[in-house]
């Protein structure tokens, strides 16, 4: 103890750390090796799950929703301006989007299809990788096809890697240039009511002690009434018209989707 005494002499813990060191001493070098190798295995461990779910090396933005609700028309227009005239994507597609803001961020815009069988492969597919989702709604058909758009919007929320990551969440209500067109307020009010009702219908038969059955994780917060709020992600609704007023050779109208995606 002499040897590194110092400010070590007459301290309260000096019989422990001396015992600590006797103690150091005596064990086997092949035990004290292991224990290094098992913290470092356990630092290495820290250290990857941080940097695999870490925010910085998600970088792509999706486009999802049920099919015909505009996600193609708009990743043609984000990436271009241009309008273009679409088919139903039966595959993926991806390009480098330059948002609009100072620093310049470049994210990958992935469109992907809508449609109920390929939607599943797609999801798995990208969610991992996903920095926000842009989750398309055709705002003009919404009443029609609420329950289809919260069902979709379920399987989403309640997914053990997005509940996580928490990826930014804009919900864009497209189609406006229409007149029969929803609001952003209506429509998020319907989905908040239709969640609701949902979640208990699905926690009815996914019964569960902790909340987690198979990957997906409980909507919202327990006893109390679903709101957007209560996710761990940001969310934010757009309206937006990926058509635009003036049509076809018009621009489209989507700057409030354009600010939600240079905040990322
Ligand atoms: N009026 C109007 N029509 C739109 C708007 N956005 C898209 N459309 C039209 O809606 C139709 C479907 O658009 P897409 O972009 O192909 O839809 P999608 O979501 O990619 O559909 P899937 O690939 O099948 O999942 C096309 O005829 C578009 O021109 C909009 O803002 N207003
Ligand atoms: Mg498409």
């Amino acid at each position: 103890m002499e040897d590194y005494t110092g400010f070590m002499a007459g301290s309260p813990f000096e019989p422990y750390i001396e015992s600590l060191r006797q103690q150091l001493e005596e064990q086997d070098p092949v035990f004290l090796i292991g224990v290094i190798v098992a913290l470092a295995v356990v630092v290495i461990t820290f250290f990857l799950k941080y940097f695999l779910t870490s925010k910085t090396v998600r970088t792509s933005v999706l486009l999802v929703g049920l099919c015909d609700s505009g996600k193609t028309l708009l990743f043609s227009r984000l990436l271009s301006g241009k309008f273009k005239r679409t088919q139903t994507s039966i595959t993926d597609s991806s390009a480098p989007y330059k948002a609009k803001n100072d620093r310049g961020s470049t994210w990958t815009l992935i469109d992907l299809p809508g449609h109920d069988s390929l939607r599943p492969q797609y999801l798995e597919k990208f969610k991992s990788a996903a920095r926000a989702i842009v989750f398309v709604v055709d705002s003009a058909i919404f009443q029609k096809e609420v329950r289809d758009v919260a069902e979709f919007l379920y399987v989403l929320l309640t997914d053990a890697v997005i509940t996580r990551n928490a990826p930014a969440l804009v919900v864009a209500c497209n189609k406006q240039d229409i007149t029969m067109a929803k609001s952003a307020k209506l429509i998020q009010q319907q989905l908040e009511k239709e969640l609701n009702t949902l979640r208990v219908t699905r926690s009815a038969v996914l019964s569960s002690q902790d909340g987690s059955v198979g990957g997906s994780m409980y909507l919202g917060k327990k006893g109390k009434d679903f709101e957007f709020s209560q996710l761990p992600m940001k969310v934010e609704f757009a309206e937006c018209s990926a058509r635009g007023s003036k049509g076809e050779d018009g621009d489209a109208d989507m700057e409030m989707l354009e600010k939600a995606l240079a905040k990322l």
